[in-house]
């Protein structure tokens, strides 16, 4: 952007600006640039020394950053590098159109990869290394709305078949479709990152190129020069995700990443910054952040203009116009351009006197010029010390002309009528008559035309095709894992301790595992003391690049804060969403490196789901594996923290992700057995699950395992404490979860002494794994009504047990509720709908109602609801249980 507090002076005198510039030059090319740099700087010095107040600014002029005789010459064939480039253009178009065609308003997007087309060639032709045994290759996070010219380019290269386009948006199409935008859930041989909700793949490739040398420096994986690319929307990087970590890879100088934004000034809407410059607000951003910045603007043809204009006025005139006006210039004719741009000083009209408005007209933007995109991709790879931006800019639609290049109505272009066809045909010489062209067929060269053999010979010398995900680590074996967790089965001998102390010296000891104790990847957001893992700071080290350049205040301590290149804790800082990028790259490794890194991402539960439940739909979509761990859970477990911090939602919001495996565990073994169990589901038999546990931070004496109750734990519940008394006619069944577990065995003892009734409690450590379980017999029976009905876990574990039903959990009511349908008899549920309170734990279970006494309650009111008590002994008992009836209801106060 112009600064904003620079006023030209009246009394300039061009002449003087003319010498100065004169002298700058002869310096450039007699002593070179780092000379003239020096002297500018100098300049710069002396101009503060006289007192002289410099605007800052963190922009360069609206020009390319590399001038044309410093670019990388282009090692192609240009002209049959256009005709790839043209045919991918019109079969990405034809799978749109076609689509709609058969199905109206399903929908796909011409314009976006209209305009990306020469960024992504370029990398196919040139730049994009596929993975392989021997190397990592390097990983691109392709513009989601670009998909149908990425799915077009592997249709030319022979990987995707005719009818795969045909059935674009189609999935259950009988032989498979293509999906709208990369899901490597959906296409798990193909796509490897899910890119579609905008601006995550900004964020998660800066966490993927830190990860890689986060691999490197603990020796995991040779250090290579691989690269990571994220090609983005320059309407994306309003997300706050787009730029919120981008001074992370500046600090940690990742110079293998690199992001490609493609800045075709529009959005969905309309213009990107309509009133601004979108180029210059994002180079200052990126350049505040210490990223090495280039600006790709104009394409060759401008090249000899900009040579004519020493006086350095057309620059100066591409500075002044904002985006709103840029777009206005793709839509108009070349006399408009010549008037309205250059029309702006006579000087700058003689520049282009030799051309004439069509020439105008064509004067291409450096997008879209193959040699201005390869010697900035070239640059790019070539830095080093930190990572790179490209900002390219294009236009939107480029090529449809009328159909909708550079219109705001663009991004929703899903049809062409015949002439628009027939002219976008004849702009990107498609060889297809006026008639065959209206088809819009595919078209595929043969296979031995110059076209195949040249994308196929690229492509071989790049390593072999790409995308592609495959799976590449090796299964763990997971012997010796039922001694690394056999300790926990035998409780804490009466110490108190919480289900979090109890995870973390798992972890511990996981982390001294000959077989996964490398692979282990401890992640915390700045959390680690509020759970208790400072210890493993100086046992495993915390990463950092740097190593450890001070020494640490607690230096003197048996926990010092150790940092070290080799570290394997990433202590992220106060970024969930940073963390879960990390965990992200850490549970996928095991396809894009072939290591079976195992992440541990504890932290706040609160700030999980409720704050980044995105990524972690990204991360299922990924089969991303691991375990995440929801800290300090439980709505009244947490005390003190309040309504912001306690957490009574997130087992509700984990039930929306698929893959998902949630867990409210209360004790030790359970959590023993969960995270056994899940390292061989996820990295013996290679199972695209991941998991969800919460833990707690309320201590209490560990039980020991009673008896084989493993495939309880892990299918959602199981009788943890029987009645004793069988003689009772009053009969229940209690199920608690995490640490309310503890409530309802308070609750059976209180039934029993007081009120005679003898119940058993349940350990309900899974409601969705019920729920789940539940609904696929369902499913099953009533696909199969001949055959003989299948029963449910939760139907089945409860078949010989008698009485009323009450569960009572830390989270929402609608948890238990869930299942009902599968239980012999009607339920009451207890659960924290509602706002927390800052509170100690007690005053927090009676205020929600989740408490022994409630529990209680709860069950002396259903068997009265069975006729099994009166009324009155309620009243009594209520009384007894110092129970206010008219209490606050805490789900909406
Ligand atoms: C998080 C999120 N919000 C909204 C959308 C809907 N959406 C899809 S594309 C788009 C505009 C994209 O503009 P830009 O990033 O500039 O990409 P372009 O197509 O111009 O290259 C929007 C708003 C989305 N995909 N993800
Ligand atoms: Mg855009």
């Amino acid at each position: 952007m112009e600064n904003d507090t620079y006023v030209k002076p009246h009394n300039m005198d061009e002449y003087e600006v003319a010498e100065w510039l004169e002298s700058l030059d002869s310096v450039l090319e007699s002593s070179g640039p780092e000379v003239a740099v020096e002297i500018l700087e100098r300049l710069r010095a002396h101009a503060k020394v006289a007192g002289l107040n410099l605007p800052f600014t963190a922009n360069t002029p609206y020009a390319n950053t590399i001038p044309a005789r410093l670019e990388a010459p282009f090692p192609g064939d240009q002209d049959v590098e256009r005709r790839i480039k043209s045919l991918i253009r019109w079969n990405a178009i034809a799978m749109v159109v076609r689509a709609n065609r058969v199905e109206h308003n399903i929908g796909g997007h011409i314009s976006t990869y209209a305009s990306a087309a020469t960024l992504y060639e370029v990398g196919f032709n040139h730049f994009f290394r596929a993975r392989s045994d021997s190397f990592e290759g390097d990983t691109v996070y392709f513009q989601g709305h670009a998909a149908p010219g990425i799915y077009s380019r592997a249709f030319l290269e022979g990987r995707l078949s005719k009818q795969k386009l045909e059935n674009f948006r189609r999935e259950l199409k009988p032989g498979g479709g293509l999906s709208s935008y990369p899901h490597p859930w959906l296409m798990p041989d193909f796509w490897e990152y899910p890119t579609v909700s905008m601006g995550l793949s900004p964020l998660m490739a800066i966490y993927q190129a830190r990860f890689a040398r986060y691999l490197e420096n603990r020796g995991m994986k040779p250090k290579t020069d691989a690269k990571i690319w994220a090609f983005l929307g320059d309407g994306e990087t309003d997300e706050p995700e787009s730029l919120g970590a981008i001074t992370l890879a500046s600090r940690e100088k990742l110079d293998n990443l690199i992001f490609v934004i493609n800045c075709n000034l529009q959005r969905l809407d309309g213009p990107v910054r309509g009133n601004g410059q979108i180029i210059q607000e994002l180079e200052s951003a990126f350049r505040g952040a210490r990223w090495n910045v280039i600006k790709v603007l104009w394409g060759t043809e401008w090249d000899p203009i900009l040579a004519r204009d020493t006086d350095g006025l057309l620059v100066k005139r591409m500075g002044e116009l904002v985006d709103g006006e840029y777009q206005k210039l793709v839509v108009e004719s070349g006399a408009y351009v010549r008037q309205h741009f250059f029309g702006s000083d006579p000087r700058l009209l003689k520049l282009v006197e030799p051309l004439d408005d069509d020439s105008l007209r064509r004067l291409r933007l450096g997008g879209h010029d193959p040699r201005k995109v390869y010697a900035a991709y070239k640059a790019a790879c070539d830095h080093t010390g930190g990572p790179t931006v490209i900002l390219a800019r294009t236009i939107k639609g480029y090529g449809l002309g009328e159909a909708g290049e550079g219109k705001n109505v663009t991004h929703q272009q899903k049809k062409l009528n015949e002439d628009e066809l027939r002219i976008f045909r004849t702009r990107f010489d498609i060889p297809l008559t006026d008639q065959d062209c209206v088809e819009v067929p595919f078209y595929r060269p043969a296979e031995d035309s110059a076209e195949i053999q040249y994308l196929k010979s690229r492509r071989d010398s790049l390593g072999g095709y790409t995308p592609a995900r495959k799976v590449r680590a090796k299964k763990i074996e997971a012997t010796g894992h039922d001694e690394l967790f056999k300790e926990f089965a035998e409780g804490s001998e009466g110490r108190e301790v919480s289900t979090t102390m109890a995870f973390v010296s798992m972890l511990r000891k996981m982390l001294k595992d000959p077989e996964i104790g490398k692979l282990i990847v401890p992640i915390v957001p700045d959390e680690a003391r509020t759970f208790g893992m400072e210890s493993l700071f100086r046992t495993v080290g915390i990463y950092s690049s740097l190593g450890q350049k001070y020494d640490p205040v607690d230096a003197s301590t048996l926990m010092y804060y150790k940092e070290a290149t080799d570290g394997q804790i990433l202590e992220e800082g106060i970024t969930e969403a940073g963390s879960m990028g990390s965990f992200i790259a850490a549970g996928t490794a095991y396809a894009a490196y072939g290591i079976n890194t195992i992440p541990f991402f504890i932290y706040y539960s609160m700030f999980g789901f409720q704050r980044i439940a995105d990524f972690i739909w990204a991360a299922a979509d990924m089969r991303c594996r691991g375990f995440l761990l929801g800290g300090t859970a439980g709505r009244t477990t947490l005390s003190g923290e309040g309504l912001q911090h306690q957490d009574g939602n997130s087992h509700v919001l984990a039930l929306s992700v698929p893959n998902l495996r949630a867990y409210d565990p209360a004790f030790a073994y359970e959590i023993a057995v969960i995270i056994q169990d899940g390292i061989r589901r996820m990295y013996k038999d290679g199972e695209d699950i991941f998991y969800y546990i919460t833990l707690m931070n309320e201590p209490y004496a560990m039980p020991a395992m009673p008896g084989d109750v493993k495939d309880g734990i892990l299918k959602g519940m199981y009788r943890f404490r029987a009645s004793k008394n069988k003689k009772s006619k009053l009969r229940a069944q209690l199920f608690g979860s995490g640490s309310i577990l503890r409530e309802a065995l308070q609750a059976q003892d209180i039934l029993e002494e007081k009120f005679n009734v003898a119940s058993d409690v349940w350990s309900v450590t899974s409601y969705k794994a019920l729920y789940t379980d539940g609904n696929e017999t369902d499913r099953w029976n009533r696909l199969h009504p001949s055959s003989k009905p299948r029963v449910p876990y939760i139907t089945k574990a409860l078949g010989d047990a008698p009485g009323v039903l009450v569960a009572a959990s830390d989270y929402l009511k609608t948890l238990p509720n869930m299942v009902s349908k599968w239980l012999p008899r009607r339920l009451a549920s207890l659960g924290t709908d509602g706002f927390g309170r800052s509170e100690g734990r007690q005053s927090l279970r009676t205020f929600f109602e989740v408490d022994a006494r409630s529990i209680a309650l709860a069950t002396l009111h259903e068997l009265h609801l069975d006729g099994k008590l009166e009324s009155k002994v309620l009243d009594k008992a209520i009384k007894e249980l110092g129970i206010n009836p008219e209490k606050q209801n805490p789900v909406i106060s």
